[in-house]
């Protein structure tokens, strides 16, 4: 059994409202939301993170920005959202499995810095 934690999400061996999936990747809500639409976006395939994607995961990072606008107004963001991909230590990645917040709602997304 993987102990990578979104790994185990993508079998299945951690429930997770999911909100999106196709053969490449997998949308599911954050268990910590800082909006109220915060969505994560993220590789079926285990990829670290952004500093170690390879040339032949072009396919599956043009897959997670391209479905980004798809499942922000499926989740209730209808006038745009912020895309972010904290990456390594000093982006403060958390969780080392590549994965692209999705957060936006109703209102105007403030700092998130
Ligand atoms: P980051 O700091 O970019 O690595 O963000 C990791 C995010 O992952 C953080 O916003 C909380 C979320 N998260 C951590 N564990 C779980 C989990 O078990 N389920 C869900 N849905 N989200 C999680």
């Amino acid at each position: 059994m993987s102990d990578c934690l979104f790994c185990r999400i993508v079998a299945g061996q951690i429930p997770a409202q999911k909100v999106y999936e196709d053969e490449l990747i997998l949308a599911f809500r954050d268990i910590h939301p800082q909006r109220q639409v915060h969505i994560l976006v993220i590789p079926k395939k285990h990829i670290t993170s952004l500093a170690t994607v390879a040339p032949e995961d072009a396919e599956i990072l043009g897959r997670m920005l391209v479905k980004a606008n798809e499942i922000a107004l499926a989740e209730g963001s209808p006038g745009g959202f912020r895309v972010i991909i904290n990456t390594g230590e000093i982006g403060q990645q958390e969780v080392p499995h590549l994965h692209m917040h999705i957060v936006g709602g109703p209102d105007p997304v403030g700092p998130m810095l």
